[in-house]
């Protein structure tokens, strides 16, 4: 039976009925009865398994297909009405043209198959915050997963009324054939279409197509943004919480900064961290004329390599309930499941992501896939904030940039001003990672690690940056950091982790003018000594290192960013060009 009486659900529903074709409905109610009996139904079809549920209650694991294990940028689209609103680095079709293709795609799709009515909010219903949308879909991990990473349930619908204000997501399984997979985003109809895949970021849809794609273009219509950034507030000794959002590339350190533990010397001085949001901050101006953020998710969607209890206990400690494991490796002794770097000695009766046997002598891949992911409540998370579920959000005092670059970015600087630090965020770049199909390790520019996430022209983003800022009294600060930077041998220079935390605390005394800093062509560098080291074993030759600035690098980094500039045929904000010849100037000038 229908859960709204709300004319533009029911007819669009109408609609992507009458071409799927499903054999029956069900209508999401969020209800903890009906997910149990959805999860029961997917242990009968090989669709999770359930692991040991004394030492993992409410857990399950779930192998998606062997070609279908992470975001798909190559098949990804926005479709606007003009190209140009798309931009370069956007694959885009005209609206009409795809929307004939995926219709041809999705009739009949769900033919014997069942079609679930997920209703869900990105942030607390309710909040000036929240946005609301439905997804339709014929999977039942789907269903599951956004039950843990999205508000679902009936009060969407109350709080929805008779507004036709609502996301509309469509997505199939099909036969998963690679190429056939589409992952469409219409932002001017607020439209979400997903076809043959069954994965992660591809088919969550609340989460990269609508908290990113969709959103950013609501954003910038609307006046606020949507970002891919953690939230974390940082509680100092005198017990004063100040909060930095901060945006890295995927598999880039977001989940472990977003809830690390402060290290031995700090924690016994009174330091706390509390985390707000892992993936992604929803920013919006406020009366009090500074930013603040929400994180509109209510899960982690986190990276399960290289989680462990001294790299991210708190992340560990969220997966021990109520989460559902995808392509982990299992260990059939106990029912538990493993991957690379969980701890040294893999389980000796271990089947890898595909189910198949694997033991470290004879294996050539890992036994867990590199882009093996866990889905977990927020709320598992030791760490959590208090204001988690506030409707206002948090304000933010710093904004953070970084990526993985083994060379050229410093560990840490502060941009000069807000303009300065938009440039720095324009010019990000990463080596890629197994988060997206394709190669890995590769440098890209990766632009406030949106590149795959923005929902129009990346230079109207920029602009958009711009703009937020000269009507943002009371702005936060902007920093870039590297925790990658290698040594000659290829080994990483910075601990990293908990230690990220002797970082945090000099960019939140930058943000609040407690601290000088050196001055320099790229931006404000810390001087050695303000960064504490007590209990480590960097020396200061290591710290000078990871502070250094190769001219020659940088003067490299200028061209390569001129020729990225030049793929945006004139639209990069003057501002931004501007930036840039000024960083060259104060390059050329040094030498
Ligand atoms: P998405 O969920 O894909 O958006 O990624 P994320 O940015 O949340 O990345 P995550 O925190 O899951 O980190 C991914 C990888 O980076 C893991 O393998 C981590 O072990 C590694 N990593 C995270 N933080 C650090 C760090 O400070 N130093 C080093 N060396 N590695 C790190
Ligand atoms: C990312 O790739 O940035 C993720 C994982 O957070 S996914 O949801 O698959 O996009
Ligand atoms: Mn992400």
């Amino acid at each position: 039976m229908a859960l709204t009486n709300n004319r533009a659900v029911l007819q669009w529903i109408e609609e992507q009925i009458a071409l799927t074709k499903p054999s029956q409905v069900v209508w999401i109610d969020g209800s903890e009865a009906q997910l149990e009996a959805l999860r029961a139904e997917a242990l009968t079809t090989g669709e999770l398994y359930q692991l040991n549920q004394e030492k993992l209650p409410g857990c399950y694991l779930h192998r998606s297909d062997p070609h279908d294990v992470a975001r798909v940028e190559g098949r990804t689209f926005i479709c606007c009405d003009k190209q140009e609103n798309a931009g370069p680095t956007n694959n885009w079709m005209p609206p009409q043209e795809m929307y004939t293709k995926l219709r041809k795609l999705f009739d009949g799709a769900m033919a014997g198959r069942t079609m679930y009515i997920i209703p869900y909010s990105m942030g607390p219903v309710g909040s000036p915050f929240a946005k609301y949308g439905l997804e339709l879909t014929d999977s039942i991990y789907v269903v599951l997963n956004m039950a843990i990473m999205t508000r679902v349930g009936k009060e969407v619908y109350d709080a929805l009324g008779d507004s036709e204000d609502f996301v509309k997501g469509l997505h199939a399984k099909a036969d998963l054939n690679p190429e056939e997979r589409y992952i469409v985003q219409f932002p001017e109809d607020n439209a979400i279409m997903s076809i043959n895949s069954g994965y992660g970021g591809n088919v969550l849809q609340g989460k990269k197509c609508f908290a990113l794609r969709i959103a950013s273009y609501q954003g910038q219509q609307e006046g606020w943004m949507a970002e891919h950034m953690l939230i974390l507030g940082v509680q100092n000794p005198a017990g004063e919480v100040r909060y930095v959002t901060a945006a890295f590339p995927s598999a880039c350190g977001k989940t472990n900064l977003a809830m690390l533990i402060p290290p031995e010397g700090y924690e016994k001085d009174g330091w706390k961290t509390w985390c707000v949001g892992d993936d992604i901050a929803w920013i919006r101006l406020r009366e009090d004329g500074r930013l603040w953020a929400v994180n509109p998710e209510t899960g982690f969607f986190g990276v399960a390599p290289g989680t462990n209890s001294s790299s991210n206990y708190n992340a560990l400690a969220s997966t021990q309930k109520n989460t559902i494991f995808t392509n982990v490796a299992l260990n059939l002794d106990d029912d538990t499941v493993w991957w690379e770097k969980m701890d040294k000695n893999p389980p000796k009766n271990l089947l890898d992501w595909k189910g198949n046997p694997w033991n470290p002598e004879m294996a050539t891949e890992p036994a867990a896939h590199p882009n093996s992911r866990f889905t977990s409540p927020v709320k598992n998370c030791p760490c959590i904030s208090d204001h988690f579920e506030d409707p206002q959000g948090v304000p933010i005092s710093a904004i953070i940039f970084g990526g993985r670059r083994a060379k050229t970015a410093p560990l840490v600087y502060q941009s000069r001003n807000w303009h300065h630090g938009v440039f720095v965020g324009s010019i990000m770049a990463s080596e890629t990672t197994a988060a997206a199909t394709g190669a890995v390790g590769v440098v890209r520019r990766d632009p406030m690690a949106m590149l795959p996430f923005c929902g129009y022209h990346m230079a109207d983003y920029w602009q958009h940056w711009l703009d937020m800022g000269e009507k943002t009294p009371r702005a936060p600060k902007i920093f870039n950091v590297n925790w990658f930077r290698m040594n000659e041998k290829g080994e990483f220079l910075w601990p990293g982790f908990g230690d990220n935390l002797r970082v945090l605390e000099w960019i939140l005394k930058r943000a609040f003018d407690e601290v000088d800093a050196c001055e320099t062509e790229i931006g404000y560098l810390p001087f050695v000594d303000d960064i504490n080291l007590t209990g480590t074993d960097i020396t200061t030759e290591t710290m000078e290192e990871l502070l250094r600035i190769d001219r020659e690098l940088w003067r490299e980094e200028i061209a390569n960013v001129q020729e990225f500039y030049g793929k945006f045929n004139g639209k990069v904000p003057g501002a931004l060009r501007e930036e840039l010849r000024e960083l060259e100037r104060r390059l050329t000038d040094h030498t």
